[in-house]
């Protein structure tokens, strides 16, 4: 059992990287499209069930949430991007929002962007990808919702993703895995630090 990230609590919502909480610590964020699962993911790192809001609906999280671990660093979950039934305006505020925390977060260590394991890159990964890129942001890519997936299309994925980010961590990832959480958190527990 994952008991890296277990304890963890909600400290504040905000919605320009101003508000920040007062105490600087080291910071990971959760990016990727709506509903591929970063709230799930972290609620699944936390061993909880509820501490972060999750929903079926693509959408849920519209705000960047931050989570203090460990008492030594904090989560971010940001809202997602790429969704086709959010209004233009909303889904341009949120974009800004998070290009602007991304860019100026001066504690930031790295974004962990999430893909959803099932499809191809779609276009919006590839805009966040190409961007963080640019930007030289520090990444790693988890692959969500692999228990979906048969082992075979679960191979050809991750050989798919691999290649198309060869300088990257590359990680499967499911909500039921245990294994993969725990490798996930390790991961993460290195790369902050
Ligand atoms: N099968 C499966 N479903 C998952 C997994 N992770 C998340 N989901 C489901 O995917 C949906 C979206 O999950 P969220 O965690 O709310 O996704 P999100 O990326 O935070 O979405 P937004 O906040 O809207 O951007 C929910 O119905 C989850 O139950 C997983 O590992 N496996
Ligand atoms: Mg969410």
């Amino acid at each position: 059992m994952n008991l890296l990230f277990s304890k963890a609590e909600f400290v504040k919502s905000i919605t320009d990287v101003s508000q920040k909480p007062q105490e600087k610590l080291p910071e990971a964020a959760f990016a990727g499209r709506s509903n591929v699962g970063k709230s799930s993911l972290l609620n699944a790192l936390f061993n909880r069930k509820k501490l972060v809001k999750t929903s079926s609906t693509p959408g849920k999280t519209q705000l960047l949430n931050y989570f203090l671990v460990n008492e030594r660093y904090y989560f971010v979950d940001l809202p997602g991007y790429g969704y086709a039934k959010t209004p233009k305006a909303v889904s341009a505020k949120w974009g800004k929002m998070i290009e602007k925390y991304i860019l100026q977060s001066q504690e930031l260590k790295f974004v962990c962007l999430l893909i959803d394991s099932r499809h191809k890159l779609m276009q919006a990964d590839e805009q966040m990808s190409d961007w963080l890129n640019f930007n030289s942001i520090p990444y790693i890519v988890i692959l969500t919702k692999v228990d979906k997936l048969t082992k075979n299309q679960l191979a050809k994925q991750r050989r798919i993703f691999e290649t198309t980010f060869p300088d990257h961590h590359v990680l499967p990832f499911s909500v039921n895995s245990i294994e993969y959480k725990q490798a996930l958190a390790e991961l993460i527990y290195n790369m902050i630090k």
